[in-house]
C-alpha cells in the first residue's frame, strides 16, 4: 500500500515536474549577448540569424512576431553574359582621349561602346516573412529579447498573466533549416497562429499536413531598362519554402493558409527554403525536391537534438577565438543604451562584442557551398535594395573577408574563392571582348550571374582591378593555410590568368617612357576616367608578386614568372605629392580638402603590404598626410578601413579613434550616401543605410591592433608583430586563437599597455619571427608545438 501511494504520488508529479522544466534565460554576457527590453522597432533593430544558406531577421514582438527571411540564391535575372561584343575596338581611342586630356569625350565614348549589356547588374531579393500571432500577448511584462552570438540563438522571454513564454530561433548549418521553438511554462497555455507572407508578385501559399508551402517566381529587376535603354534580362528563378509545425500537447488547425496551434505547451517550427539555382550558368534544380529532402532529414530529430547539433557546429568555428577586454557595471545595460552612451563610457566589452559580432556575422552568412556574403551579408528585406545588395568589388566584398583568415575562419572564405573561380571564367570573355586580351578581368561589381564587365557609368565603372584585388584573397588563403594542393589546383591557375591579362594590358606612359601604367581606369569612385591611378598599380604589383611566388613554390612557368617580374619592376611607383601626400593619381592633382570616403591609393598600406613605417617610412608619412586630409569621418566602411590604416601605421590611439567614430548610433533608417557612418541598435554597420562591410572591417581593424603578420624577412619568413598598435583605451586584455601568416595561432595577454605573455602554436612548422616593441625572437618551430614567451624573452 505504501509502495502504491509512492507510485501514485511519483507519477502524479511527472506533469508538474515537466511543467517546471521551463528553462529561465541564461545570465547576460556583455561580450557575447546583444539584448533589449523591447521588440525591434523596424528591420534594422531586428536580430540576424543565418547559416549561409538561409538568413532570418527576428523582430521579437510579443503579440505579433515577424521573422523576415532570405535564401542566398534568390536574385533577379537569369544566366547572362554581360560582355559588350567588340568593345575592344574602342580601347585605343579611350587611351588616346585620356592622354590628350579629353576626359569628358572618353566618358561619352566609354558609355556608348564599352559598357556591360545591360549597363547594370541584377539584385539580391528578399524571400518572405514568417508571421506568428500570439493573441493577448500585448500584455507581456518582464520582456527580454536577445541574440547570443556564441550559441547563435536569438530568443525572446516574457510573461503574460503569470505564465512565462520563451521563443528561440536559430538557423542550423548541419540541418539546413531555420528552427523556431516556442514554449509556455504552463500546460495548455500556448496558443498562436503561424503564417507566411511574400513580397514578390507571383506566389501561392497552401497548407497541408501541418505544413505551409510558399511557391513563387522572383520578381523582375525593379527597373525595366538599364541606363543604356536596354532591357534587363527577365527573372527566371523560382522558389519554394516549407514551414512545418509540430506541437507538443494541444492541437493544430489549418485555416486560410495558416496553421493555428491551440492549448499546447510547446511547438517547434521548421523552415526550409530553396530555389532552382545551381550555379551562375545553370538554373535547372527543383526547389520542391530540395525542400522535401531538407525536411525529410529533420524527421525524428527532437528540438534538443537539433539545437545541440547547431551549437556544436557553430562553436566549432566561433569558439576558436576568445577575447576579453574587461567589463564594468555599465556593460550590463541593454545594447541600445550601451551604444548611445559609448561616446563617453569606458565600455571595452562593447568593443569585444562588436569584434565577435563580425565573426558571428561571417559564420552566419558565408559557409562552404553557399554564396559569399554580399553588401548585406545574407540579410535583405527590400525588392530594390541599396546598390542591389550585390557584390561591389572595389572595396566592399573584399572588406567582408578581411577578418576571415586572421580570426581563424579560413573555411568561411570558400564561397569567395568559388566566386573568384567563376569570375575567372566569365571574366575571360570580358578580357576578349573589351580588351582583346588573354586571361581574365573583372570590374567594380559582380552579381549572382558573375557579371564582370564595367557597369553603371564609364566614369567609375571602367575600373580594371576587381578580379586582381579578389585574387589577393586567394593568396592570403595559401599564406595562412600553407595548403599546396589548393595552391596548385585552385589558386595558382586563377592568379596566373589574372596576371596574364595585366601583362598584356599595362601600357607605356608617354610622360615617363620607362613606366608601365594601367588605364583607362579610375581611382574608385572619384576623379573620373584616367590613365594610371595609384591603386591599380599597387594591386597589380601584388598580383604579380603573388603569382611569381606561387609559380616558384610549385616549380612551374619560370619564363612567365620572369616576364612578370620585369613588368612588375616597371610599373609606375608610388609618388609623394606637393602637400607631402601620397599621390592618388599619376599627376600631382590631389586636393588637400578632399574628404572622399574612398582612400584607394592607400591600398599599398592596407590591405596591401608595400607601404609600412618600418620598410618605407617616407611613404608611410605620406599616407599619414593623406589620412589627416581625408579626416576621421566617412561612411561606415570608410571608417572601418581607416581603423586598419592607422593600425598599420602603428598608431593604436588613432585607430581606436576611428573605431570610436564607427561605434556611434546611426538613427536614420533610410539615409543613403550621407557620410555619417555608425551602427544601428542591432549593431549592423550603417553606411548608412545598412551595409555589412563596416562590421567586418571593424573586426579586422581590431585584430590588426593586436597582431600583424604581413612583413617578411629577407628569406621570406613572416614577422609576427605582437600588439603593434595597442590603443591606450584597450590597455588590458587577452585574446586567443587569432592567426598570423605562415601558420601560427596566438594567445596574447597584456596589462596596462604592456605584453604579459604570448603563446604561439606553430601549425605548419615554419620559422617563427616573433617581434614585440622592436625586439625579435627568431627560431625554428615544430609543427603542432606551442611556445610560450614573456617580455623578458625578447631581446
Ligand atoms: C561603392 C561605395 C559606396 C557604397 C557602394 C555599395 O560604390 O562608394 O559608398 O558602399 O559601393
Amino acid at each position: 500500500m505504501k509502495n502504491l501511494t509512492f507510485i501514485i504520488l511519483f507519477f502524479g508529479l511527472i506533469p508538474l515536474i515537466s511543467c517546471n522544466s521551463f528553462s529561465e534565460p541564461d545570465k547576460i554576457n556583455p561580450s557575447l549577448d546583444l539584448w533589449y527590453d523591447k521588440p525591434a522597432n523596424g528591420w534594422i533593430e531586428a536580430l540576424p540569424v543565418g547559416n549561409g544558406h538561409i538568413g532570418g531577421m527576428v523582430y521579437g514582438g510579443s503579440e505579433n512576431d515577424t521573422i523576415q527571411f532570405n535564401e542566398e540564391t534568390l536574385w533577379t535575372g537569369q544566366p547572362h553574359d554581360y560582355a559588350h561584343k567588340d568593345a575592344y575596338k574602342y580601347l585605343g581611342k579611350l587611351r588616346q582621349l585620356l592622354w590628350a586630356g579629353k576626359q569628358e569625350e572618353a566618358h561619352k565614348l566609354g558609355n556608348e561602346h564599352f559598357m556591360s549589356q545591360p549597363f547594370g547588374q541584377q539584385a539580391y531579393q528578399p524571400f518572405g516573412d514568417i508571421l506568428l500571432t500570439f493573441p493577448g500577448h500585448e500584455k507581456a511584462v518582464n520582456y527580454q529579447r536577445r541574440l547570443n552570438i556564441q550559441k547563435a540563438i536569438s530568443s525572446v522571454f516574457y510573461e503574460v498573466d503569470g505564465v512565462k513564454y520563451k521563443r528561440e530561433v536559430f538557423v542550423s548549418a548541419p540541418d539546413q533549416a531555420m528552427i523556431i521553438h516556442v514554449e509556455a511554462s504552463k500546460n495548455g497555455a500556448l496558443n498562436f497562429v503561424a503564417g507566411l507572407d511574400c513580397p514578390h508578385n507571383n506566389y501561392d501559399i497552401t497548407v497541408k499536413n501541418n505544413e505551409i508551402i510558399l511557391k513563387g517566381k522572383a520578381n523582375n529587376y525593379p527597373q525595366k531598362l538599364g541606363r543604356d535603354g536596354k532591357p534587363y534580362p527577365e527573372s527566371k528563378l523560382t522558389f519554394e519554402a516549407h514551414l512545418k509545425v509540430i506541437n507538443e500537447g494541444g492541437g493544430i488547425v489549418e485555416k486560410n493558409g495558416t496553421i493555428k496551434v491551440e492549448n499546447a505547451r510547446k511547438a517547434t517550427l521548421y523552415l526550409v527554403a530553396a530555389t532552382n539555382f545551381v550555379n551562375y550558368n545553370d538554373i535547372s534544380a527543383n526547389p520542391t525536391k530540395r525542400c522535401e529532402a531538407d525536411l525529410k532529414k529533420l524527421e525524428g530529430k527532437s528540438y534538443e537534438t537539433l539545437k545541440e547539433e547547431h551549437i556544436n557546429d557553430f562553436q566549432q568555428l566561433f569558439n576558436r577565438v576568445n577575447i576579453d577586454l574587461g567589463s564594468s557595471e555599465i556593460s550590463k545595460r541593454p545594447t541600445n543604451e550601451r551604444l548611445i552612451s559609448f561616446k563617453t563610457d569606458n565600455d571595452p566589452s562593447l568593443v569585444a562584442l562588436l569584434y565577435q559580432y563580425g565573426r558571428y556575422l561571417l559564420i552566419s552568412s558565408s559557409r562552404p557551398g553557399t554564396q559569399p556574403a554580399n553588401l548585406q551579408g545574407i540579410w535583405n528585406n527590400k525588392l530594390a535594395p541599396p546598390w542591389d545588395s550585390k557584390y561591389t568589388i572595389n572595396i566592399n566584398t573584399e572588406m567582408n573577408y578581411w577578418p576571415a583568415e586572421i580570426t581563424n575562419l579560413s573555411e568561411c572564405t570558400a564561397p569567395l574563392i568559388q566566386m573568384v573561380k567563376d569570375l575567372s571564367v566569365t571574366g575571360q570573355n570580358v578580357a576578349k571582348e573589351h580588351y582583346n586580351m588573354d586571361g581574365w578581368v573583372a570590374h567594380h561589381n559582380t552579381d549572382l550571374w558573375r557579371g564582370a564587365a564595367p557597369i553603371n557609368n564609364a566614369n567609375h565603372g571602367i575600373w580594371i582591378s576587381g578580379g586582381a584585388w579578389l585574387s589577393e584573397h586567394l593568396w592570403w588563403h595559401y599564406q595562412f593555410t600553407g595548403d599546396k594542393d589548393y595552391l596548385n589546383n585552385t589558386a595558382y591557375p586563377i592568379l596566373r590568368e589574372a596576371s596574364r591579362f595585366f601583362s598584356e594590358y599595362l601600357v607605356q606612359d608617354p610622360k615617363h617612357p620607362s613606366w608601365l601604367i594601367s588605364g583607362p581606369s579610375n581611382s574608385p569612385e572619384q576623379g573620373g576616367l584616367v590613365m594610371g591611378p595609384t591603386m591599380d598599380h599597387q594591386i597589380i604589383r601584388n598580383l604579380f608578386a603573388n603569382t611569381i611566388e606561387a609559380a616558384g613554390i610549385l616549380g612551374v612557368d619560370a619564363d612567365f614568372a620572369k616576364m612578370l617580374k620585369a613588368k612588375r619592376d616597371s610599373i609606375a611607383p608610388n609618388q609623394i605629392g606637393q602637400y607631402g601626400q601620397l599621390q592618388e593619381w599619376l599627376d600631382d592633382v590631389d586636393d588637400p580638402k578632399n574628404e572622399h570616403r574612398h582612400v584607394s591609393h592607400l591600398w599599398g598600406l592596407f590591405p596591401g603590404n608595400e607601404i609600412h613605417p618600418l620598410t618605407t617610412p617616407k611613404l608611410a608619412d605620406a599616407c599619414k598626410v593623406t589620412l589627416s586630409e581625408r579626416g576621421d569621418g566617412g561612411t561606415g566602411w570608410s571608417r572601418a578601413w581607416k581603423i586598419n590604416f592607422w593600425a598599420r601605421l602603428l598608431d593604436g590611439d588613432h585607430a581606436f579613434l576611428l573605431l570610436h567614430n564607427l561605434m556611434v548610433p546611426s538613427i536614420t533608417q533610410e539615409t543613403v550616401m550621407r557620410d555619417r557612418g555608425g551602427l544601428y541598435f542591432n549593431l549592423f554597420d550603417a553606411h548608412p543605410p545598412f551595409q555589412i562591410d563596416g562590421n567586418f572591417g571593424a573586426t579586422s581593424g581590431i585584430t590588426e591592433m593586436l597582431l600583424q603578420s604581413h612583413l617578411r624577412d629577407e628569406k621570406g619568413d613572416y614577422y609576427q608583430d605582437i600588439l603593434p598598435a595597442l590603443p591606450s583605451k584597450l590597455a588590458s586584455g587577452k585574446i586567443s586563437g587569432i592567426k598570423g601568416r605562415g601558420g601560427f595561432e596566438f594567445g596574447i595577454t597584456w596589462e596596462n599597455g604592456n605584453l604579459v605573455s604570448v603563446e604561439v602554436k606553430s601549425l605548419l612548422g615554419n620559422k617563427m619571427n616573433l617581434r614585440y616593441n622592436g625586439k625579435l625572437i627568431s627560431q625554428k618551430t615544430a609543427k603542432g608545438e606551442t611556445y610560450s614567451f614573456t617580455p623578458e624573452d625578447f631581446n
